[in-house]
C-alpha cells in the first residue's frame, strides 16, 4: 500500500511517481484520492504512537488530499521500499523517489508499507474489497 502524501499531491508529483511504478512493472490494482481523516491517520500510524514526531506526523498526513495506491507485483513491498529510498530524504540516494524529490523528513513525499502484514492492515483502512482489482 502506497500513499502519495499531501506534499506529493500539492507539488504535482503523483504522475511522475506512478509512472515509475508502472515502468518498473508493478501493477496498480486500486487508486483513490482522499483526505485522510484523523481516525484513519491514527490507525495507519498506530506503531508510532508516543514518539516525539507523532503529532506532527498526524497533522502532516491529514493536511491535504493524498493518493492511495494498492500496488501488486513480484516482491512488491521490497521493490517499493527500494524505489522510495531512505525515510530521511537527506540520506536517500539519487534515483530513488525521496532522493530525487525531497529533502525533509517531515515532507518525504511517499509512504510504502514495510511488510506484507502491514500492507494488508493498511489496505483495509483505505480501500473496500471491491475497490481492489485483479
Ligand atoms: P512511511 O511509514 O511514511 O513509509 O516511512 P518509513 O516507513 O520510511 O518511516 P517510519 O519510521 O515508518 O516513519 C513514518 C513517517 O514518520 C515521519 N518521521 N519523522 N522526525 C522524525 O524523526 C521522523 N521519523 C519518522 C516520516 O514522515 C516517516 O515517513
Ligand atoms: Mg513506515
Amino acid at each position: 500500500m502506497v500513499l502519495l502524501k499531501p506534499d506529493a499531491v500539492s507539488r504535482g508529483l503523483c504522475g511522475e511517481v506512478i509512472r515509475r511504478f508502472e515502468q518498473r512493472g508493478l501493477i496498480i490494482a486500486g487508486m483513490k484520492m482522499l483526505k485522510v481523516s484523523p481516525q484513519q491517520a491514527k490507525r495507519h500510524y498506530q506503531e508510532h504512537v508516543g514518539k516525539p514526531f507523532y503529532p506532527d506526523l498526524i497533522d502532516y498526513i491529514t493536511s491535504g488530499p493524498v493518493v492511495a495506491l494498492a500496488v501488486k507485483g513480484n516482491q512488491a513491498v521490497k521493490v517499493l521500499r527500494t524505489m522510495m529510498g531512505a525515510t530521511n530524504p537527506v540520506d536517500a540516494l539519487p534515483g530513488t523517489i525521496r532522493g530525487d524529490f525531497a529533502t525533509q523528513m517531515e515532507n518525504n513525499i511517499i509512504h510504502g508499507s514495510d511488510s506484507l502484514n502491514n500492507a494488508t492492515r493498511e489496505l483495509d483502512i483505505f480501500f473496500s474489497k471491491e475497490e481492489i482489482y485483479e
